[in-house]
Parts: C-alpha cells; structure tokens; sequence
C-alpha cells in the first residue's frame, strides 16, 4: 500500500485537529450517531489516544466502544478526482460512516485502511463518523486475557470473597501485554485523491554488483496507459530510465544505503496522468551461517525494544518525538530498534530510511499464552487475523531500506506446547517470506523459558530471544545470571546460528542511587548490563543486544508496576539514567560492522 502524498497529479488533506469523542457502551454503539451530531460531544484530538487526553479515570480505563466524528468540506478544485479517505491507524478496530452512509470497518489497531469515497462525498458538509473498539481478547492482536486473570499475578484463585467480587466487577480489558491498550484514533487521517487510472503500488527489489545497483521494480496499477519509470539520485537528478510496468532498472556508480551513513533513491513511476516517487535504498540483507549481512559484511545490532509511548498522546504519532527518539539513538552509538511490539508509524520509516537506522518490524502478536494447562493455538481464535497483520505490514513496509528483518510474534508460548507452537509459526514464517519480495530474514521473539523444549525459534533466519536473568530470574545475583546465561549460551552456540538479545533488562527508578548496587537502583540496572554484555562479547555467534527498553512506558496499573514499567535506559521524558551514559560509552566503540566475524 502506497504512503499517501501530495504531488503534481494528487491531492492531500489532513484531517488531523480537534474532533468530537464519545464514549459509547462495552458491545455496541447507537448507529443514529453516524447521521447526526454527537449527542453530548468532548473535544478529543486527532491523531492521538483518547486515554489521557482528559482528566478522567472513566476515559482513561474505557472498555469498548468510543465514537469520533468531525465535518469537512472539500475543496471544488477536487471535484472530478478519484477520493480515497485513508486511516493510518485506529486501535483495535473501526467502523467507518461518511454522511450516516457505512464505508466499512477494519480489524487491527496498527496498519492503514482506506476507503474509495468519490461517490460517497457531498458538495459542502461531510460528516464523518469513526467508531473505535477497545477491547482486547482472544481473537485480538494483541491478546486479550478473557478468564478475568490480570497480567501479573493471578489474583489467589478460589477464594470466595475475590471470585465473587471479580464476576460482578465492571467489564474491562485485561491485556496479556506489557503496555498500556491506548486506543482511538493514533494516526493521521487524510483524503487523497488519484486520477481515475491510477498507480495502485509499487514493489522494488534492489541489489548491486560491483558499482552497478540494480532496483528490480513491479508497478500496480488500476486501469490502463504506459508506465515510465525514472530513477532518481538523492539531488533528484534522472539517473536512468526504463518502460513498461515492471523491470530492473541499473544504477551506474550506486551509492548503497548503509547503517549510519543512509542514501535513498526515488522510483518515480508515470501511469497515463497518474505519478508517485518511492524512495529506496539500495542495500542487501542475508543471513549466512552466524552471520546477519548488510551489503555482505557482518552487522551487528545495537540497539533496543521500543515503544509508541509518551504524555498525553499515548501512542499517537508524533513526528518531534521520533526525531528525537532518533536523535538519543544516535547519542546513545546505538544503530537499530525493534518496533515491539506493533507496526509503528509510517513517519518513523521513513525517517529512518534517512538516517540509517535498522528496523526490526514486528506484528501486534503479543500476549500468545494462556497458562501451562492451555493451549493457546487451540483456544485463540487469531490465526486469521495473525495472517491478515502480516499481510499487511509487508505490504505497508516492503520498500523501506531500514527494515532488514520481521518479526512475526513477541514471546509467544513456545514451551508448554511445543509441537501447536511450530505448526502454528511455521506457515507463518513462510507467509512472510512469500509476502515480501526483498525476501528479508524473518523471526520470531522467544519468551524466557525452556529453551530446550521449544521447537520453532530455533527454525528462524536468525534467533531472537529475551532474557531477564538477574532480574525476574535469579535476582538481584549477577553472578548466578551470567552463569545461566552462559549455560544457555552453550544450547545456541550448538545450533550453529546466528543469535541476538532482543530484551533483557531492569525496572530502574531514576534518582534511586545504592552503594551496593541492588535492584531497582541505577546502579543495579548498569552493573547488570556491563556483567552480562561482558558475557556476550565472548560469543562470536552473538549478533546484537537490544536493550529492554528504549524509554520508560505507560503500563497497566498493578502490583509490578509503579507508574509504569521503569526499565527504560531512558526516562519517559528521554532523560538518561546512568546506564544510558555507560551504554553511550560502550556502543560508540562498537562498529556496527565487523564486530563479531
Ligand atoms: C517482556 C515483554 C515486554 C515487557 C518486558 C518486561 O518479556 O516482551 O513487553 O515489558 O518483558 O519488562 O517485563
């Protein structure tokens, strides 16, 4: 799907702004909404979370259906265009009106939709109505808990007083996840238009050989006129060009986009009255052996588990705070993140697409796991959806550079069911490949468990796993953490691949300083890096350590959380703690190439 912009043959509008919001019922909503004003409206802003805009604990616990509704009047200068309203992201799920006319609706709080809306728009006022659902359960990515169990803890099951208290407590979501379900509108929405013959979607492969790169091309189109294609150099001057709606277009003297050093090329493609550039890098991406290869030479990620998260907008797009997000990437040396545990905005792509920063894209499938007695591949109804969400972020971001490997799950239960766990991911793993035509690595983010039991993540390109030995296991004992991770350490090296921490970490409160270095303080949080990293270092199969997490995140409220999850390197509002300082000290003297050969 191709990222809506503004050129000589479309046209873009921002519905971004201050809408009207109200919260609707757990199940449902009242469809005469769509066809009138709100009757009893909030102000709400777009794109945002609703969750914390308002001081109101009823909002920011909301469970179920919310309505978001605005007017617009188009400009006549876009009469006779093709429209295409588009809803970057609205978690979990939308249904869509225009004018009380019903557009559609779309599952998925983390990828774009659109709707064709030339024939529905009216000369002069439009309402548009957009109603959101909250919920979360075992038909969602991410998972719901539906047994009423919360995330920590299982609240002392069987004793009378608490099971009666929790079977009339108020409905309300019970994320199997990590991060606070911030909800509503979160991305922007904008109408676009297209000439009525159209470029539906352009796919680039590149590649090089010697100083020659190569962009393999496939145009989509709707309807039918000759397509042009031009390639053009980051001045925007023609470097070559090619007919016809598919092709491999060769770059004389490429320049490669690279870590840290990014160079991006546009592929402007000419449909009839029709042009869209896209922007590519050319950049390989292999896994060979033990190695994970950026235009063949052994990259190693530096880095961190990231979050969509901040005050007031909650997870609502916000192009400053991802410069600045990328800004502390690079103070900190780091060259990579995961976007755990969602697709993240299309802005922060692109942004890294400029500045050279790695991407591992990661799907909503958090939360798989349902106790040691339950088969969640037998009990959840995803699979479904789980494939429509991998459709749908390869086909979203299949022409960034920066995006070097998916992720298809974080932590799912690959341990009590290990057999359910590898028939479910293997298709999955095989989709992912099939979907993306650059045929990037693909993995799966493994829990902390029996890793000798699970069966499938040691079948990915590359192994991904998250650890939290000296914290959750083993605490507080650095020197018991470093042995079991050595031990473990010893299982991966056997397997003869290539091996990354895409989380360990520590809840540190910032200003908690202790000459002993115990947990929770500043101290713990850096002697626990420096003790494991120092292990790490000594195992050539070990391609990168992204720390969990980037910053400090919204969570929940309960008993493992105050204020949310503390194990940022940095404070919610990006101040660093002093292992951001030794991390800083450490990462500048890492190359990103040729770390491990
Ligand atoms: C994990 C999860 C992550 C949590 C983290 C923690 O394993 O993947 O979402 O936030 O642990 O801090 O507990």
């Amino acid at each position: 799907m191709l990222y809506p912009k503004m050129n000589e043959a479309r046209m873009l509008l921002e519905l971004g702004g201050v809408w009207d919001f109200q919260p609707a019922g757990p199940d449902s909503w009242p469809e005469g909404w769509a066809s009138a004003p709100l009757p009893a409206p909030l102000s709400m802003a777009v794109p945002a979370a609703y969750n914390d805009q308002k001081d109101d604990i009823d909002l920011r616990s909301h469970y179920g259906w919310a309505v978001y509704q605005r007017v617009f009047t188009l400009p006549r200068a876009m009469a006779g265009q093709r429209m295409v309203l588009r809803f970057a992201a609205v978690t979990h799920a939308a249904e869509v009106f225009l004018n009380g006319q019903r557009l559609g609706q779309h599952k998925g709080g983390f990828l774009p939709f659109e709707f064709e809306i030339s024939e529905a728009v009216q000369p002069g006022e439009n309402r548009l109505t957009v109603a959101v659902d909250n919920r979360v359960n075992y038909s969602t990515l991410p998972v719901g808990n539906e047994n009423s169990i919360a995330f920590f803890g299982s609240d002392n099951p069987g004793i009378p007083s608490i099971e009666l208290a929790k079977s009339r407590a108020k409905p309300q979501n019970r994320p199997n996840f990590d991060f606070f379900n911030y909800a509503g509108i979160i991305r922007p929405v904008r109408i676009y238009t297209t000439p009525a013959a159209y470029i539906e979607d352009i796919a680039i492969v590149p590649s090089y050989e010697g100083s020659t790169g190569y962009a393999d091309y496939t145009v989509t189109a709707v309807g039918s006129a000759p397509v042009h294609t031009a390639v053009l150099d980051a001045a925007g001057k023609t470097v070559t060009e090619a007919e016809g709606a598919s092709g491999r277009i060769a770059i004389p003297d490429v320049t490669l986009w690279q870590p840290g050093s990014a160079y991006l090329y546009r592929l402007r493609v000419t449909m009839g009255e029709d042009v869209y550039e896209q922007p590519f890098g050319v950049r390989t991406v292999q896994v060979e052996g033990t190695r994970f290869l950026i235009n063949g030479r052994p990259f190693y990620f530096k880095g961190f588990g990231k979050h969509e998260d901040s005050f007031f907008r909650g997870r609502g797009m916000d192009e400053c705070l991802n410069v600045k997000d990328l800004s502390m990437i690079r103070w900190l040396g780091a060259n990579s993140f995961r976007t755990s545990h969602y697709p993240y905005a299309e802005e922060m792509y692109d942004l890294c697409d400029r500045e050279g920063i790695v991407i591992i894209d990661e799907v909503p499938a958090v939360g798989i796991g349902a106790g040691p007695d339950t088969d969640p591949y037998k009990t959840m109804r995803i699979r479904e959806h789980h494939e429509q969400v991998l459709r749908e972020m390869i086909a979203r971001d299949k022409n960034h550079p920066s995006v070097v490997m998916w992720s298809i799950a974080n932590e799912p239960d690959t341990e009590h069911f290990p057999q359910s766990a590898y028939d479910y991911f293997r298709p999955l793993y095989e989709l992912a490949h099939a979907c993306d035509p650059q045929s990037r690595p693909v993995t799966l983010v493994a829990c902390q468990n029996d890793y000798t039991r699970d069966l499938i993540t040691r079948t990915m390109d590359v192994c991904c796993v998250n650890r939290y030995y000296g914290w959750y296991n083993l605490s507080g004992d650095l020197d018991a953490a470093c042995d079991a991770l050595n031990t473990e350490l010893d299982f991966w090296a056997a397997l003869g691949k290539p091996l990354m921490l895409t989380e360990y970490g520590a809840d540190t409160y910032p200003g908690i300083h202790n000459t002993n270095g115990e947990m929770f303080s500043e101290e713990y949080q850096m002697d626990y890096y420096a003790r494991l990293n120092a292990e790490l270092d000594k195992r050539p199969f070990f391609i990168g350590e992204q720390v969990w997490n980037f910053a400090d995140f919204a969570t929940i409220q309960g008993p493992m959380r105050v204020d949310g999850n503390k194990k940022g390197l940095l404070t919610r509002d990006r101040r660093p703690k002093l292992a951001a300082h030794y991390f800083r000290r450490r990462w500048h003297c890492i190359p990103d190439f040729g770390y491990k050969e």
